[in-house]
């Protein structure tokens, strides 16, 4: 796959952005709501490697929200074809977590806490708010992100004041670290993929948005994804986090209106196919890529 540095947000009602977060354990006490519409399918290896929290960017907070085992699709050991049929059947329908497609266990061990402070601690990294419509972009020290910023999410906190690190990445100066990143294999004909990296906290994450079809990976921490289908716009308000939308909106959704949702960890691989609506939540601290293919 040709892969280049590069955003999102091409065709979302207003280009939106992410939000900030720190160290710490995972964000307690949220999912207290009925239970999810639905959940994300899997596709590859049964199983998962649980939460990496992982040296020195926190860990886990809660248990019980992961997605169930799948089947193998995959063997475990093979190379999947970059157009897999298996792919190309759901590509364009629904999303998808895949698992044991790659091994980025090189990636994710330069990527701890204290070899990303050592390799890039004084250079500037771009955060954005997290709105759904998001302008605001604010430059700072890569180790002022981690060391004051990056915190669990405040849960009384607009969206509008929240910063995220996601995307806006310095391709030139962070090109050796994202070039050790397997990407996922699959892709769709026609597309190449463009990645977007983030370090965030607890709590924090990216309201509803959409845009093209694309890849989420955790390298470190746990994600949680509420999904809707392009036809299906969320209640939701722009300018609330998703901390704020899940207290308070998501627990008065009946069951039909509940959005499809599944939790992705270290080993997984989230695939959103185009214009579904998608937030995220970080449990963890989490470090995390996503590859958005156009
Ligand atoms: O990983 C995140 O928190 C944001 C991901 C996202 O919304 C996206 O990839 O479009």
């Amino acid at each position: 796959m040709g892969v280049s540095g590069g955003g999102h947000g091409e065709g979302n009602p207003g280009g939106h952005r992410p939000q900030g977060g720190s160290r710490g354990g995972g964000f307690p006490g949220v999912f207290k709501g009925g239970r999810p519409r639905g959940r994300v399918r899997e596709w590859g290896e049964s199983g998962g490697e649980g939460s990496l929290g992982g040296p020195g960017w926190g860990s886990q907070g809660f248990p019980g929200w992961g997605c169930p085992s799948a089947s193998p699709v995959v063997p475990p050991g093979t190379s999947p074809p970059v157009c897999a049929p298996p792919f190309l059947r759901f590509a364009f329908s629904r999303p998808v977590i895949l698992r044991g497609v790659t091994d980025n266990s090189a990636f994710r061990a330069l990527c701890t806490r204290d070899k990303l402070l050592a390799a890039y601690g004084q250079r500037l990294v771009r955060l954005s708010t997290a709105n759904t419509y998001s302008y605001r972009k604010v430059d700072v020290p890569f180790q002022e992100y981690v060391e004051q910023l990056l915190k669990p999410q405040d849960p009384t906190a607009l969206g509008s004041d929240t910063l995220y690190f996601f995307g806006d990445n310095n391709f030139t100066e962070w090109g050796p670290l994202f070039q050790q990143y397997v990407p996922p294999p699959f892709r769709i004909p026609g597309t190449s993929g463009a990645y977007s990296f983030g370090i965030a906290g607890s709590g924090s994450g990216v309201p509803f948005h959409w845009h093209g079809p694309g890849y989420s990976e955790v390298i470190f921490g746990r994600k949680r994804w509420f999904l809707y289908p392009p036809d299906k716009t969320p209640h939701f308000h722009p300018n609330e986090t998703t901390l704020a939308w899940l207290q308070h909106t998501y627990p008065t959704l009946p069951p039909a209106e509940r959005p499809l949702e599944c939790t992705v960890r270290p080993g997984e691989i989230l695939y959103f196919p185009d214009r579904w609506w998608h937030a995220t939540l970080n449990l963890d601290t989490s470090v995390f890529i996503s590859t958005f293919l156009g």
